[in-house]
């Protein structure tokens, strides 16, 4: 992209951030006028141009294929200017931002034109339920987790958005869907709520999903399902925790090179929504030991072939006092796996960046044990070719849980915020990581 467009996409993003702040400026001179109106014009969102960022990576239809930036939850993407096409194409001149964003309105109403729910974690709740989102950040960018409607107290300060580092967590966020932070007042109330990066470029391109609050009464505010396929399926939600104070379980997990739902986009010109899939590197629970001997590359990638639209991310959730013995297996072609764990207790031989906790293509298992000793939200991920590894998508999260949260919340969530390795989303040029 030259510095032109950069500056157009600048330009737009700017605007976006402008909405409904339109203020007069200088109307007396003729000049000033004819700059006011042009500052006002900006005011209206130039999807087209938002769009140029994508545009410059193909031409005609496959400027649209291939209009998305990096920028995903849990590895999945849906980039606000496809919702725009979609939204256009279906008779609405010109959609605003709440029409693109909303399956459904606060009062419960169906907009006039639906669409389906993001391919992104789709978090849910019952009006009034105590909910808590657990935030994860992987990839070289830093990202701002924010909610909408909802605020939450951390050290005694309501707060409703907070940056994130590289592998760093947040796991404060902890309110009443619809309601207050500390009790369940009226406040947001039933409808979809956005949360997202708010990172305004990171958002447009991808980088957010929607919490739908439901009535309490089981009036439901679900969107069609018929009408709308797999969508919203993907929850986010943290598995039960496993084991409890000195027990120890084991958990069989393969590293598999698969293909994923990554994307979903809307081509004009063929007036088709297409989802991108892309072989993904992903850690895979199976059930016990015998499929975990069994798992091959070719039955991994059968389980992805039916479930390309729903698979959640691992995550491994444990009762605070747990010991866990971790067994991976590395069915991809060439690559080398281990699992690098944040926040639990363990000896150096465990922590998967020593040659004896890598998992070889086609090696034995490997085997980490660590001990889950303090509650909290930590990184998981691998650690014997990161940059690549990481980029596509082999990376998970440790939840730890205290009896006090199990009986509290009636809610657990976990996103996992995640910036694509371009070079292999677009599928330009095989990805080349650093390995050891
Ligand atoms: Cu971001």
């Amino acid at each position: 992209m030259n510095l032109v467009q950069w500056s157009m996409l600048a330009g737009s993003l700017s605007s976006l951030l402008a909405v409904g702040a339109c203020t007069n400026t200088g109307p007396d001179a003729p000049d000033a006028a004819k700059a006011a109106a042009e500052v006002h014009n900006e005011f209206d969102l130039d999807w087209t141009q938002l769009g140029l960022g994508c545009a410059v990576m193909g031409t005609g239809n496959a400027a649209h294929v291939m209009c998305n930036h990096g920028h995903s939850l849990n590895l999945r993407n849906e980039n606000l200017y496809q919702r725009h096409l979609l939204l256009t194409d279906k008779g609405i001149a010109a959609p605003n931002e709440a029409q693109m964003m909303h399956g459904v309105a606060a009062n419960g109403a169906k907009p006039a034109i639906q669409l389906p729910d993001p391919l992104t974690p789709m978090l849910r709740a019952r009006l009034g339920e105590r909910v808590r989102v657990r935030a994860v950040s992987y990839g070289p960018l830093f990202h701002t987790f924010h909610i909408h409607g909802h605020l939450w107290v951390d050290n005694g300060k309501r707060k409703d958005t907070r940056v994130l580092g590289p592998a760093e967590v947040y796991d404060a966020a902890e309110f009443y869907a619809g309601g207050g932070a500390v009790a369940p007042e009226p406040r947001a109330g039933a409808g979809d709520w956005m949360y997202h990066c708010h990172v305004e470029q990171h958002a447009v391109t991808g980088m957010w999903g929607m919490f739908r609050v439901l009535p309490k009464d089981g009036a439901l505010l679900e969107v069609d399902a018929a009408a709308l396929g797999k969508d919203g399926r993907f929850t986010g939600e943290v598995p039960t925790p496993l084991g409890g104070p000195g027990q120890t379980v084991d958990v069989w997990v393969v590293a598999a090179e698969v293909p994923l739902a990554v994307a979903r986009v809307y081509t004009p010109a063929t007036r088709a929504l297409l989802t991108l899939e892309r072989d993904a590197r992903l850690f895979m629970p199976v059930a016990d030991e015998k499929a975990f001997l069994a798992a091959t590359a070719a039955s991994q990638r059968k389980v992805m072939e039916t479930q390309a639209e729903t698979f959640q991310p691992w995550i491994l959730s444990l009762r605070r006092g747990t010991k866990v013995r971790v067994h991976l297996r590395n069915v991809m072609p060439e690559a080398p796996a281990s699992l690098h764990p944040h926040g639990v207790a363990y000896d150096i031989a465990n922590d998967g960046t020593l040659e004896s906790s890598v998992a070889q293509p086609a090696g034995p298992p490997v085997v980490s044990e660590w001990l889950a000793d303090t509650a909290g939200t930590w990184p998981l991920h691998d650690h014997a070719r990161q940059v690549e590894n990481i980029g596509r998508g082999l990376f998970s999260a440790i939840v730890v849980k205290s009896p006090e949260e199990e009986k509290s919340l009636q809610r657990d969530y976990l996103v996992i915020f995640h910036d694509y390795d371009m070079d292999w989303f677009m599928g330009a040029a095989k990805p080349t990581g650093a390995g050891h």
